[in-house]
């Protein structure tokens, strides 16, 4: 799905602002009355402040006016949302356009013809924010009798972040052709010795046209060539490389009797990616993965859209001597995926599938004791939703050279029966959908350890989140040692072609906390804990890299193992370094990217 940008043949506007807003019962046709406001983009949770309605699950609606753009008659006006979390219902005028389920892709609304002749539209969104056993990610949704007999309904996370909601990313109308660019697919060919780069540019149209026109700039807007039937070959191309990003761009048009109906411009980068031999190759060298898993959060924003914060922390990444991260537990926003393809970081792309495991929420001590066991899989009807979110994420993220793979979900239960055949078809679907065949993994959860695992011959890249020292021989980092080494010797005798990464591992830390015997949740025993870590991870030769969880304290639902949120990051909420960083500077600094690991 193409990007919003302003070209000659469309024209971009932001309907971001303060908009009205109102929770609970509403009819579209009447204009929304209400004395609330809301701001476009942000969650509605830390800003309403309000308790209740903080955390008030069911229907949030929003509401605005914009003046409609002149347009001739072979225009048509588009209203683009970057998420609605978790349904977007859209209407105008009081007519219903269109919804969306699932919170964090975009979707877009051709205005009808109709309405293009008046002064204003009164654009409304009902945004939900109910999750449930159909939905990712998963929620355990009840509806609790109050004493005055009202109803209330919950959304108890089966996951560990807070339920945010809220229109979280831009939202843009914008004119363009009716006969449109509907899509462009960039896959880029490198030789062996990286001396020559076959760019195939593949364009979707609305209907055909005489001729379409591609020609690819280099950086400084300098022509490298025209495509000949869709492609172009490139001798010394200079590379997408980590952390020295280069941008070639693709302005596509479209020609129709002279005339010029539609032109868009979309940048790529020349990488290769590729698994073998136990290894994980960029550009040819075996790569070695230093970062983090994140969380969209920051204060007042929540999950909002905050570029600033998406600046800040790939800077302090950089700082920090890291080259990744992990966007855990959903899709990125569309301007975070773009700044990381500007500034070189390297980013393994995640669907919002967390929650696929029925007993987590007991573990987190999310459920009454009312709830019984059962098996996942018989539990979950997510399998659509799922087949949606693969489908929209690489549909958005497919020409972003910075991302070098998919993750299909996030700590399911893979070693319960039923899993192999749940996962099977969707991590064909993803390998199959990707115009570049990235490779995908799925990253398992420490209760499936080898001999319980059901899927991970399945992936290309073991990905392993580990908590020795932490949920496991809490406090005692000798016993966590033996047993993350032979966990992990026992992954790399059973599957020795593939990688091994580690996607989280990590200790709540206080900042400002100390004690003579560096006890957990202190600083030292945060140093403590890596420093074993990562003691472990250097013997282990296909182990291909370490990611943090996480990077930034964030906020989660209340639970009893949680003060006030999750403080298993390196930074504080607010960006503050905990005394750690600089333990993993120094670590960072003198791991190279390439060939670390290379036998
Ligand atoms: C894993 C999850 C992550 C949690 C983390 C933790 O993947 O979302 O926040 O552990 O417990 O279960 O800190």
């Amino acid at each position: 799905m193409l990007y919003p940008i302003s070209t000659k043949s469309r024209a971009v506007h932001s309907l971001n602002g303060v908009w009205r807003f109102m929770q609970g019962a509403h009819s579209p046709q009447e204009v929304l009355s209400t004395n609330e406001v809301m701001v476009v983009p942000t969650s509605f949770n830390d800003v309403v402040v309000d308790k209740d309605k903080r955390s008030y699950i069911g229907d949030n609606w929003y509401e605005t006016e914009f003046s409609v753009p002149r347009l001739d008659s072979k225009e048509e006006l588009v209203i683009r949302f970057g998420s609605v979390t978790h349904h977007g219902a859209i209407y105008v005028n009081g007519q219903f356009l269109g919804e969306h389920k699932g919170g964090f892709t975009p979707f877009e609304f051709v205005v009808p013809e109709e309405l293009y002749q008046e002064e204003t539209i009164r654009l409304t969104v009902c945004v939900n924010n109910e999750l449930n056993y159909t939905t990712l990610p998963v929620g355990n949704y009840v509806e609790e009798v109050q004493e005055d007999g009202s109803v209330r309904k919950k959304v108890l996370e089966n996951f560990d972040f807070y339920n945010y909601a809220g229109i979280h990313r831009n939202v843009h109308l914008y004119t363009r052709p009716k006969n449109h660019i509907k899509d462009i697919i960039v896959t880029t060919q490198l030789s062996e010795d990286l001396s020559e780069a076959v760019v195939k540019v593949d364009v979707q149209s609305v209907t055909p046209v005489e001729e379409v026109r591609m020609t690819i700039f280099a950086e400084d807007k300098k022509v490298v060539g025209r495509l000949e039937n869709g492609q172009l070959h490139i001798q010394s191309p200079r590379l997408w490389e980590v952390l020295d990003a280069y941008l070639y761009s693709v302005r596509v048009e479209l020609w129709e009797k002279g005339e010029l109906v539609d032109t868009y411009t979309e940048s790529f980068g020349i990488r290769s990616v590729k698994v073998e031999n136990g290894q994980f190759f960029i550009n040819q060298k075996p790569f070695y993965f230093k970062g983090f898993g994140k969380h969209e959060d920051t204060y007042i924003n929540g999950r909002g859209l905050n570029e600033a914060a998406n600046l800040i922390d790939l800077n302090l990444l950089k700082e920090i001597g890291a080259n990744s991260f992990r966007t855990s537990h959903y899709p990125y926003s569309e301007e975070m995926m773009r700044l990381a393809d500007r500034m070189g970081i390297v980013v393994i792309d995640e669907v919002p599938a967390v929650g696929l495991f029925q007993q987590f929420s007991a573990a987190l001590d999310l459920l009454g004791d009312g709830e019984k066991q059962r098996n996942t899989w018989e539990l979950m009807q997510t399998k659509e939703a799922h087949e949606q979110v693969i489908d929209e994420l690489i549909a958005r993220d497919k020409n972003h050279p910075s991302v070098v793979m998919w993750v299909v979900a996030n700590e399911p239960a893979s070693h319960e029966d039923g899993a192999r055949a749940y996962f099977k078809p969707l991590i064909e679907r993803m390998r199959e959908t990707d115009p570049q065949h990235r490779p995908v993994t799925l990253v398992n959860i420490m209760m499936a350890t080898p001999d319980k695992d059901q899927v991970m011959d399945l992936v290309d890249v073991i990905s392993l989140n580990r908590y020795y020292g932490w949920y496991v021989h809490h406090g005692d980092l000798s016993k966590a040692e033996k047993g993350l080494r032979e966990e992990l010797l026992r992954w790399q005798s059973l599957y020795p072609d593939k990688p091994i990464l580690i996607t989280e591992y990590g200790a709540d830390t206080l900042p400002g906390l100390h004690s003579m015997w560096d006890i957990p949740y202190t600083e030292g025993y945060q140093i403590d804990y890596y420093t074993m870590n990562h003691g472990v991870f250097d013997e282990i030769s296909n182990l291909v890299g370490e990611q943090v969880w996480n990077f930034a304290d964030f906020e989660t639902n209340v639970m009893l193992i949680r003060v006030k949120g999750n403080h298993k990051g390196l930074f504080s909420r607010n960006r503050e370094p905990k005394q750690v960083v600089r333990e993993f500077k120094k670590r960072w600094l003198a791991i190279p990217d390439y060939h670390y690991k290379s036998k």
